[in-house]
């Protein structure tokens, strides 16, 4: 699709993605100042008598990256952007200053362009810029002992309100405390040498982003952002890929992804646009985003020079930086680490160099012979990054893209060469997150992982996937899940997304939403995995629903709600299914979570044990099952 031709009609945001999820609302936790107010979505359940006599089934708090979208009280207009919500803590710190005008020369040209005027972001604001010799980034705060509002904001988020959860249990359940007991269950993890504290603090935030354990991605110029933590201490989060290329899409169906994206639970957003328009369809998303936006600034710095690697260079590359600094993306992907002696290490490999940064750096290299300029100007980027708090997401450039490349001597060179540009960007206090694989057969994730740690100094851990076999295309959310389920278990921090259109094709929203539920859930294997404190509470609310029967609050507790009650409808529509003792599954019969619940009853009934009552409940049951005719189906 083409440009709209009047934003005003053409830029309305898709209204699915401002539903709020079923039996859902927005709450807000307010922190110790009254600007700190912490999105949260409570799902509430019903009030359905329960198996232990009658105590209600108190809410569910869940992390929430909609923003204001699903809120019904937020007024929403992407023709004038999200409310500037850490606008009041930036000004406040004054060490920076609002700029008259772009200082990018790309980005003072394309504002005098009279072709672009329409597609120009209504909302005039001005970029802002440290002060000359301060440094804004959060790990500057921290290092300096400060903890600020966004450390505390995330403190609170991360906590999911597990207190007060328990506090309501104890009061549902009256004398009877087996409830809360039962409720807040949790397997013992294994962490992996990870330190999760049972409560997260805001001096524990501060302490993790100053040991470089943690970032808090916050561009100055991206006050629309609500606070997030990458990690290995914190929950495991996500990326959701979205971007046009010179074929497909437009602006509004990329801000569009970028709502959808965030409603099912994207906790950042990478903007990988190559098409044309790529600076305002930035505009839009950074806009119109409560979540972080990262890009890869080489593939807009090789769009200005006509797609040709070898035109490029550093004050191209630099002015890219500052243009996009300048629009607020939070984090950069920088393939600093691909080595001109690195290139040649891939000659004998199965697929060569698969990262789109990688091989345009590869090509620079070897077109001149020289050593790639984002090493060499290695600190003159710091400078920029340092003066708007953008933080790094080293790229791996040379990532294996085949399970047989994996581990191989140009990737784990590569990630050598991470760890000490890591070092180098601390010295000038700029956060940090290393890139990581790509196609990795499971007997080899935690090498990666190992060696991450030790050699990039435990900077967290982001990496693509890993996909864990080949021979999948057209299911690559799937390979790729079960390695980022390992791999987010043995610590990294941020799992980023692959749909099931990798290698195929552009995804569609489709395609989004499915990649963002399946990386929801291979973050959330994680972290119970490694036994996050408060993992397995929603786990245990929608055991609890699953086997009393209380089918709408299965569905509402699950991750994607309106498919578990579209699939469950198209066997059982009738609302008296809703509350019916069995699926379709099993059939009303050979329900063993009704058996369950039947062996209960008797034994309640006959005053004997449930281990007697389930022998006896046997003896019948299979009096039952022979008269049903025997047919067994396949179950977990
Ligand atoms: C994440 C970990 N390793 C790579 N990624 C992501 O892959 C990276 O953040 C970006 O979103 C995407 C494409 O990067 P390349 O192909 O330019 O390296
Ligand atoms: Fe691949």
């Amino acid at each position: 699709m083409n440009a709209p031709a009047t934003p005003n009609q053409a830029m309305v945001v898709d209204t699915a993605a401002i539903q709020p999820l079923p039996n859902s609302r927005k709450i807000h936790v307010a922190g110790s100042r009254p600007d700190i107010r912490v999105p949260m979505r409570e799902i509430s359940q019903s009030d359905t008598p329960t198996q232990f006599g009658g105590e209600a089934n108190p809410p569910i708090t869940v992390y929430d990256t909609s923003g204001p979208y699903t809120d019904p009280d937020a007024r929403i207009d992407i023709q004038s952007g999200l409310a500037p919500l850490r606008a009041g803590w930036i000004a406040e710190r004054g060490d920076c200053e609002q700029l008259a005008g772009l200082s990018s020369e790309y980005g003072r040209a394309r504002e005098a362009d009279p072709k672009l005027a329409e597609l120009r972001f209504n909302l005039t604001r001005q970029p802002r810029r440290a002060l000359p010799g301060r440094n804004v980034s959060q790990m500057h705060y921290a290092r300096r002992g400060i903890v600020t509002p966004e450390m505390e904001f995330v403190a609170i988020r991360e906590n999911l309100r597990r207190r007060e959860y328990l506090d309501a249990l104890r009061e549902a359940g009256g004398k009877n405390s087996r409830l809360a007991e039962l409720m807040t269950r949790q397997h013992p993890g294994q962490a992996y040498g990870a330190a999760l504290p049972e409560e997260i603090t805001p001096e524990f935030v501060r302490a993790e982003i100053a040991a470089g354990r943690a970032i808090l991605p916050a561009n100055i110029n991206h006050p629309e952002s609500e606070p997030m933590i990458i990690g290995r201490n914190f929950l495991v989060k996500i990326n959701g890929n979205i971007g046009n290329s010179a074929v497909t899409s437009s602006i509004s169906e990329e801000v569009d992804k970028m709502t959808w994206g965030i409603r099912w639970g994207a906790d950042t957003i990478m903007d990988l646009s190559t098409g044309k328009n790529i600076h305002e369809t930035r505009e839009w998303i950074i806009r119109n985003s409560p979540v972080p936006i990262g890009t890869v600034p080489i593939y807009q710095a090789l769009e200005k020079v006509g797609g040709k690697a070898e035109d490029l260079n550093w004050e191209i590359f630099r002015d890219t930086l500052i243009e996009q600094a300048e629009q607020g993306v939070d984090y950069f992907t920088i393939h600093a680490g691909v080595l001109l002696r690195y290139v040649p290490m891939t000659a004998g490999r199965m697929t060569g160099i698969v990262s789109r940064g990688g091989s345009i750096m590869a090509k620079w290299c070897l077109a001149h012979h020289r050593e790639n300029f984002l090493y060499t100007h290695f600190e003159d980027i710091c400078e920029i990054m340092k003066a708007y708090d953008v933080a790094f997401s080293l790229g791996d450039g040379l990532r294996p893209g085949s399970v047989w490349d994996a581990n191989d001597e140009a990737q784990l060179s590569e990630l050598k060469t991470l760890g000490e540009l890591t070092e180098i960007a601390w010295r000038h206090d700029v956060q940090v997150m290393i890139e990581g694989p790509g196609h990795v057969p499971m007997q080899l994730i935690k090498e990666n992982m190992d060696k991450e740690l030790e050699w990039c100094r435990e900077a967290p851990f982001y990496t693509l996937g890993p996909l864990t076999t080949d021979i999948a295309p057209g299911y690559d959310h799937i390979t790729s899940a079960i390695g980022a389920a390992q791999i987010g278990w043995y610590g990294t921090a941020m799992l980023c997304y692959v749909t099931q259109k990798e290698h195929l094709g552009l995804p569609d929203k489709n395609d989004v939403k499915e990649g963002i539920i399946t990386y929801k859930l291979a973050a959330h294997a994680a972290d119970l995995a490694k036994g996050h404190p408060g993992a397995q509470i929603r786990d245990n609310a929608l055991s609890k629903a699953r086997f009393e029967f209380r089918w709408e609050d299965q569905f509402n507790l699950g991750l994607d709600p309106d498919k578990a009650r579209a699939f469950h409808d198209e066997t059982l529509p009738k609302d008296s299914a809703k509350v019916a003792h069995f699926c379709s599954m099993c059939g009303p019969h050979f329900c063993s979570m009704k058996i369950t619940q039947d062996v209960r009853e008797y034994a309640a009934k006959q005053g004997i044990s449930d281990q007697d009552a389930l022998t006896r409940g046997m003896q019948t049951k299979s009096v039952e099952f022979l008269k049903g005719g025997s047919k067994l189906y396949d179950k977990v």
